[in-house]
């Protein structure tokens, strides 16, 4: 393995994505500023550019809503080739948005960034500090039902079509939606991609949540889809914990903050499905989702002990080449190839690695981390992989692929 040659194509994948201070996930199939994966971009210029880093999540937040909210995608400047683009989503606003937020890595993410260089990092984590809050704030305010984080499309969860949402999803009745042209199987092969039952119910909900004027009120009342994501409440939790190391840092207050993170950790104990594992609640029906996925393992990245998951993740890790699929290889729908139902992504790794080894689990972390860095040295930076195989799939010259190669895997 080469790792200086890897390393080196790393950086050039960060520096060809770059569109002029916002790094685009992929060229072609997401031509625009997206949430997480900017998050991870910032990161992954860390470690070779750290000003050029702060750039990046300074455009992220001129995506920003009044009310704290941090959208999804960002739509600096018009681009073919993505549906549904500014104009489906009608957000009044500019730069356009999507009207839905993302997983919030970025209070961690920005920790990083301001660890790599203090000195210089100071001024710009003064600048974003507020935002952050506020963005929390937001979650808090909208999102928080009985300590977890509910999301209000199956997009927010960056896990499109998780297993997770099959229940809440067969409750919506798609009729209405009408033609549409999706563009993301114009680049990708659709058997790797939702499916156009899915895509149906994601635009209704679209629809719905636009007419409500996107008025998170409206929404909590009249809307289609409503879970608590197992996968946000842990990100969440763990950004929470790093916003506090960084108001202690700035010398903040932290009562606020100090209270979410025990509403969260409290909250955790409501995602526990006594079946054995962390699981996403549906908030319309009040029951579980019955759905063991890469999710429930971030466990430890939120900073929870207990390692209630350590027998699944075991067991997960022995039955397949490259861990963590993104669902059970054991339940009936695992699929290795299409998206959220089966294969394994470099970056949802790098998170649970990240959290076995502050927990102590250096061993599987190392584990997790080699076969990473084999799937993309044996196959390149791609979106996701075959948990069997390691077959490349989705998008390729991927960012935040590169970004946890630079950061982690590498
Ligand atoms: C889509 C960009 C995004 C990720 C999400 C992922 C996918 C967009 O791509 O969603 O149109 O399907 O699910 O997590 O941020 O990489």
């Amino acid at each position: 393995m080469n790792f200086d040659k890897i390393d080196r194509e790393a950086r050039k994948i960060l520096r060809r994505n770059d569109r002029g201070g916002y790094t685009v996930p992929t060229a072609g199939l997401y031509p625009y500023q997206w949430n997480w994966d900017s998050c991870f971009a910032a990161w992954g210029f860390s470690t070779f550019d750290v000003k050029r880093a702060w750039f990046e999540i300074h455009t992220l937040f001129t995506g920003q809503w009044d009310n704290g909210m941090l959208p999804h995608i960002i739509f600096h400047k018009r681009a073919d080739g993505y549906f549904p683009g500014p104009d489906v989503w009608d957000v009044p606003r500019v730069p356009h948005t999507s009207g839905i937020s993302q997983p919030p890595v970025a209070a961690t993410m920005i920790r990083s960034i301001y660890e790599a260089d203090k000195r210089y990092g100071r001024v710009h984590m003064e600048l974003i500090y507020g935002r952050l809050v506020s963005w929390h704030r937001w979650f808090i305010k909208n999102r928080m039902e009985r300590g977890m984080i509910a999301i209000t499309h199956p997009w927010e969860s960056g896990r499109d079509n998780a297993r997770d949402w099959d229940k809440a999803m067969a409750n919506i009745d798609p009729t209405g939606v009408g033609e549409y042209h999706r563009r993301d199987t114009d680049h990708v092969d659709p058997e790797m991609r939702p499916k156009k039952e899915d895509y149906d119910r994601y635009l209704k909900i679209v629809y719905h949540n636009r007419d409500c004027g996107w008025n998170e009120e409206r929404i909590a009342k009249t809307g289609l889809f409503r879970v608590a994501d197992v996968g946000i409440t842990f990100i969440f939790l763990r950004a929470c914990r790093d916003l506090l190391h960084i108001a202690l840092e700035l010398d903040h207050e932290t009562a606020e903050i100090e209270g979410w993170i025990k509403d969260l950790e409290a909250g955790v104990e409501n995602h526990w499905n006594p079946k054995g594992f962390y699981d996403s609640v549906d908030l319309k029906t009040g029951e579980f989702t019955d759905s063991l996925s890469s999710a429930s393992f971030f466990e430890w990245y939120s900073g929870m002990s207990g390692d209630r998951m350590l027998g699944h993740l075991n067991r997960i890790l022995d039955e397949v080449k490259f861990g963590v699929p993104s669902n059970d290889p054991e339940d009936e729908h695992f699929n290795p190839k299409r998206y959220w139902r089966g294969p394994v992504w470099g970056m949802v790794n790098t998170l649970i690695g990240i959290g076995l080894d502050e927990q102590g689990h250096i061993k599987t972390a190392e584990r997790l981390r080699k076969e990473t860095q084999e799937l993309i040295a044996e196959h390149g930076f791609y979106e996701y992989f075959s948990p069997l195989d390691g077959a490349p799939e989705g998008g390729d010259v991927f960012t935040w692929t590169a970004a946890i190669w630079l950061t982690w895997a590498g």
